[in-house]
């Protein structure tokens, strides 16, 4: 070991971990510079990295084809009853799943450096920022984790002898053997993967997948499913939401944090730059937020995060400008295609599509391939510091406070474009039922319609109907100083299929309405699933858009709605009496207005 470790917890925990696993040699990181570049220049030296020559330091990994997104069949949360996990997680006893893995992990790191990894969510020594300690067989984990959250010596020091944290086990799950020469990508295969939570011990357990949410344990595991447990038992808040500030012409700042299932345009929305003169937006996170109330009673955002971890595919100057700019220098890039310029190139940039690059798998490819070049889950990790539209106060340690709550979902029919919640029983409803169609970002069928409530099922440590009770219990806290809730949908098509709203930047046109609604600017129209904007509330100018398709993006169709309802009530009674009463009311008002 590198160093000598003075906090007692973490020295036990490192010499546990090490004789389990048995590495060859254990590294304590830092966080500087100078051990990223090590890092990486091992990285080139072994061929798993590709430099790219039209971007400096920034680099290209390509996983295994088998290893290319969350595994959210292999996620558990492993309470002491299965009831505390609820219906919408996997489960096996604490017991039983660690003495599985505890076998898995046994002499797993053998012909590897077990790295540990301090890292903070949340700036270095906020009141609101968790530590934790991430102990990985992975290189490219740690070099990721540098880019994604704050990893330091400082964090060793504020924990001092008897300081507390998080501990984030990681395993690829790849030993090598005396001589053997190592894969590119070395990982288990499904059946072994398995990334486990034990949220009544702030406890997480990862083995056999090196990629994304799975390894890179301060994300999805640490600021979302542990959080989350945390933050009911501590009385805040831990979302899959964006965070973003828009400022008006008259220069009054208003937040917004919204959740959207993976790859509905998350990221796009959080660095929207707007089509509106004067309104000036910019972005506190694009992925996660940590809210608690503050002393003046309102609701204070902090993204825990460093970096964006988002989808490449898709990304462009036209869809997101702001993002390409933050991909310039210092990206490590996942499963992006490499283009004979040595650049990186994916389905959906600007410009001409390549004559010839090198695929996510390492293969040829021409635009006559029949498979796509870059892997629809391709990833950049960028530093949010580089993004030209972060918000000077992204780390304001006591965080920014939210007006807004959106919800939403990619459906091509029946939902509109926006309503707004009645009252926050109402708002929580809406996000409680919230529905998308699946995408590339989670394993499974795509197009597939699924209940994603606030955007949290794959990232709800606990039981869902609790979770959504906690949401209840927080606007009554909050009182009058609760967020007004919205609900998008981005995504309505027409009957033939293209797109009814062009989206991106038109989006602030919308956000433009939520806001002169904050104010009592604007009035509403009610309709069975909430307030619906007066078209004249709107603004349109500018954009080509008729009136007819904007009354179709709209329309609340009350029989598509009422067909929908059955499928609700199947959602709600998977929770039993874990569901809170105000919300089965909140259903019965639904089916009463829509006759
Ligand atoms: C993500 C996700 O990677 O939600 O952010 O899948
Ligand atoms: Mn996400």
């Amino acid at each position: 070991m590198n160093i000598t470790v003075k906090n007692e917890k973490l020295n036990k925990w490192i010499q546990e971990v090490s004789e389990m696993c048995q590495p060859d040699d254990i590294y304590v990181c830092n966080g500087s510079k100078e051990e990223y570049d090590n890092m990486i220049k091992k990285l080139i030296e072994s061929g798993i990295a590709i430099p790219l020559k039209k971007r400096p330091n920034s680099f290209l990994f390509r996983s295994d084809p088998s290893d290319v997104a969350r595994v959210e069949d292999n996620t558990y949360i492993s309470t002491p009853t299965q009831d505390k996990a609820g219906p919408t997680n996997n489960w096996i006893a604490p017991e039983e799943l660690k003495k599985t893995m505890r076998d898995l992990y046994k002499g797993c790191m053998k012909g590897r450096t077990m790295y540990v990894i301090p890292f903070s969510m949340g700036p270095i020594g906020s009141p609101i920022s968790k530590i934790g300690i991430e102990i990985s067989d992975s290189p490219y984990v740690v070099v990721n984790m540098h880019i994604m959250t704050r990893v330091s010596d400082r964090v060793l020091e504020l924990l001092g002898s008897e300081g507390d944290f998080i501990p984030c086990l990681h395993s690829i799950g790849a030993p090598l053997a005396e001589g053997q020469e190592d894969s590119k990508w070395p990982c288990a295969p499904i059946e072994q993967k398995y990334i486990s939570h034990f949220p009544e011990e702030n406890l997480i357990w990862s083995y056999g997948s090196g990629y994304g949410g799975n390894a890179l344990l301060g994300k999805k595991c640490l600021a979302l499913r542990i959080a989350s447990a945390m933050a009911r038992r501590e009385s805040w808040m831990a979302e899959h939401m964006l965070i973003l500030r828009l400022t008006s012409p008259e220069g009054k700042q208003y937040h917004i944090a919204a959740a959207f299932p993976s790859a509905c345009g998350k990221t796009n929305l959080a660095m929207m730059q707007p089509s509106i003169p004067d309104w000036k937006c910019e972005c506190v996170g694009d992925d996660i937020a940590w809210m608690k109330i503050g002393p003046d009673g309102r609701l204070y955002a902090i993204n825990p995060e460093n970096g964006f971890f988002g989808v490449a595919p898709g990304t462009s100057y036209e869809t997101n400008p702001m993002a390409m700019d933050s991909l310039k220098e210092n990206v490590i890039f996942t499963n992006c295609a490499l283009t004979d310029e040595g650049d990186v190139w994916w389905e959906g940039m600007d410009g001409d599509v390549p004559t010839h690059t090198i695929d996510w798998k390492g293969n040829d490819w021409t635009p006559e391939s029949t498979t796509d070049a870059a892997h629809p889950n391709a990833r950049f990790t960028a530093p949010a510091s580089q993004c030209p539209v972060i918000c000077e106060d992204w780390e304001k340690p006591e965080g920014v406070p939210i007006d807004i709550f959106i919800f939403g979902g990619r459906r091509s029919t029946v939902i509109p474009l926006v309503h707004e919640a009645f009252n926050w029983d109402h708002g929580v409803f809406l996000g409680s039922t919230a529905a998308s169609e699946t995408t590339a970002a989670n394993i499974g069928a795509v197009g597939n319609l699924r209940r994603d409530p606030f955007a949290m099922k794959p990232f709800c440590g606990y039981n869902m109907g609790d979770y959504f009770q906690h949401w209840l219990d927080m606007g009554d806290k909050l009182g009058d100083n609760a967020p007004k809730v919205f609900y998008v949908n981005w995504f309505r098509k027409r009957p033939v299929g293209n797109f009814l709203w062009p989206g991106f930047s038109d989006n602030r046109r919308v956000l433009k309405w939520m806001c002169d609604r904050v104010e009592g600017k604007v009035g509403a129209v009610e309709s069975s699933i909430g307030f619906l904007p007066n078209q004249e509330d709107i603004d349109l100018s500018g954009l080509d858009i008729t009136p007819d398709d904007m009354k179709e993006l709209m329309s609340v169709d009350a029989d598509a709605l009422n067909a929908e309802i059955s499928d609700i009530e199947n959602h709600f009674s998977i929770f039993g009496d874990h569901m809170p009463e105000r919300l089965k009311q909140q259903l019965k008002e639904f089916k009463r207005r829509l006759g």
